[in-house]
C-alpha cells in the first residue's frame, strides 16, 4: 500500500506544479495515445496500430508482436467510461499469456481477455489487493482455441472514484505451443452440520447446525426435506459436468483437502452468501463458501415460501457461490445462476449457467459463458 500512496503523492505534486506555473485552471498533462509503443503507423499502412475510437471489439487496435512474441502498449483511460480494446490475433489452447500492466498511479485499472465471440477467458483487477498492488497482472494458459483474442482495459468499476482516469503501459509476452492443464472434476460438500469459515480480508463466521425453524417457525421439522431439496437443486444446476455433491450429515466425508465446502447457517444483512475467492479455472480444490440461511425469510420474499421453493432458493445461491469457487464472475441476467442484478424472487426461477453479459461491476463490455467455462474447468460428467 505504501508504494502505491507514494506514487499517488508524487502525481498530485506534479499536477500542483503544473497549475502554479501556468497560472491557469489545472490542465491534464500530455497523456499517451492508445496503441503500440515505438511503432510508426506509416510503417504499417494496412493496420490500425494506434488511436481512438477503440471502445468496442469492432474498433480494436491491432497489437504488433515481435519475433520473440512480445508486445508493448501504452494508452490512457481518458474518462471513467473509457474502454480500450486491443486485438491479439489467434491463440491456441495451451498457449501461455503474460500481461503486465503498469499505471501512472492515479488509475486503478482492470483488464479482461475475450475470445472471438466476446466471451471472457480471464480477468484481473488487482495483482494483489491485500498488498495494495492495484495494477492488473495475468499469467495463465489459454484453455480455448479462438481465431481472435481481445485484450481490454478499463478503470476498475468498484475502485476508488478518484482513480478512474490515467495513463497505462501493458507488456505482453506469449509462449506458444504448450499443453492446456487437464480438466479436473470437483467434489463439493454441502455442510449442514455447523462450523467456522474465514473469508480472507473480511470476516470469520461461526454457525450452529442448520435448523429450518431458524428461518421461520413454519419450517419446524422440515430440515431434512429442505436439505434434500438444496442437494437436488445443486445437482440439477451442475448436470452434465464432473461435479460430485455430498451432504453432511448423511454422506461419507471426502478426504481432507480434496473438496470444497459450502456451510449453511447464520445471518449477514448484506448478502445471501459469500465465498472465500473467485478461483479462475479452480486452482484451489479446497476453498469454501457460506450460505446465510437465516436470510431466506418470508419478509425477503414477500411471502412464506413452500419448503420446495425454499430449497430451490438456497440451492441456487449455493450453486452461485460454488460458481465463484470454480472461477465464475457476476453477470447481468436474472435467468443466469451468476446473476447479481435480480431481487430475491429471481432465486425461485429455474436459473442455469448461461452465456450472459458481464455485470457492470466486473467489466463494461463482453459476455461470460458460464457453462463453457465450467466445461473447460471440470470437464463433462463421466
Ligand atoms: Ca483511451
Ligand atoms: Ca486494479
Ligand atoms: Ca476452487
Ligand atoms: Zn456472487
Amino acid at each position: 500500500m505504501s508504494t502505491h500512496l507514494a506514487k499517488h503523492a508524487v502525481w498530485i505534486l506534479f499536477a500542483l506544479v503544473l497549475s502554479a506555473c501556468c497560472g491557469c485552471p489545472l490542465e491534464q498533462p500530455t497523456l499517451p495515445p492508445d496503441g503500440n509503443v515505438d511503432v510508426d503507423p506509416i510503417t504499417f499502412p494496412s493496420k490500425r496500430v494506434s488511436g481512438e475510437p477503440n471502445d468496442t471489439f469492432d474498433q480494436a487496435i491491432e497489437v504488433l508482436f515481435s519475433i520473440s512474441d512480445k508486445a508493448r502498449l501504452s494508452g490512457t483511460i481518458s474518462t471513467a467510461e473509457d474502454v480500450d480494446v486491443y486485438v491479439l490475433g489467434p491463440l491456441t489452447a495451451g498457449d501461455r499469456i503474460v500481461i503486465d500492466v503498469g499505471t501512472s498511479g492515479d488509475l486503478d485499472a482492470t483488464i479482461a481477455l475475450f475470445d472471438e465471440a466476446g466471451r471472457i477467458a480471464f480477468e484481473n483487477d488487482d495483482r494483489n489487493l491485500s498488498l495494495g498492488q492495484l495494477d492488473p497482472f495475468l499469467n495463465d494458459v489459454i484453455r480455448r482455441t479462438s481465431s481472435v483474442y481481445f485484450l481490454a482495459i478499463a478503470s476498475a468499476p468498484l475502485g476508488n472514484q478518484d482513480m478512474r482516469t490515467g495513463a497505462y503501459t501493458i507488456n505482453i509476452q506469449l509462449a506458444r505451443g504448450g499443453q492446456p492443464p487437464p480438466t479436473a472434476g470437483q467434489i463439493v460438500l454441502l455442510d449442514f452440520t455447523g462450523g467456522t469459515l474465514t473469508i480472507p480480508d473480511y470476516q470469520t463466521y461461526t454457525v450452529g447446525p442448520f435448523d429450518a425453524a431458524d428461518i421461520d417457525p413454519a419450517y419446524a421439522g422440515l430440515t431434512p426435506v429442505i436439505r434434500q431439496q438444496v442437494r437436488s437443486t445443486v445437482l440439477e444446476n451442475f448436470a452434465g459436468l464432473a461435479m460430485e455433491v455430498r451432504v453432511a450429515p448423511g454422506d461419507p466425508l471426502p478426504a481432507a483437502g480434496t473438496f470444497s465446502r459450502v456451510l449453511f447457517g447464520g445471518k449477514n444483512p448484506g448478502a445471501f452468501g459469500i465465498s472465500q475467492q473467485i478461483d479462475p479455472y479452480n486452482r484451489d480444490p479446497a476453498d469454501s463458501s457460506i450460505i446465510f440461511t437465516s436470510m431466506f425469510t418470508p419478509g425477503r420474499f414477500g411471502r412464506l415460501l413452500s419448503p420446495e421453493e425454499l430449497g430451490i432458493a438456497i440451492g441456487n445461491v449455493a450453486t452461485h457461490e460454488i460458481g465463484h469457487l470454480l472461477g465464475l464472475n457476476h453477470v447481468a441476467n436474472i435467468a443466469d445462476l451468476m446473476d447479481t442484478t435480480g431481487g430475491a424472487s429471481t432465486l425461485l426461477l429455474d436459473q442455469e449457467f448461461l452465456s450472459s453479459p458481464l455485470d457492470d461491476s466486473i467489466f463494461p463490455i463482453g459476455l461470460q459463458d458460464s457453462h463453457l467455462l465450467l466445461l473447460e474447468t471440470l470437464g463433462p460428467s463421466r
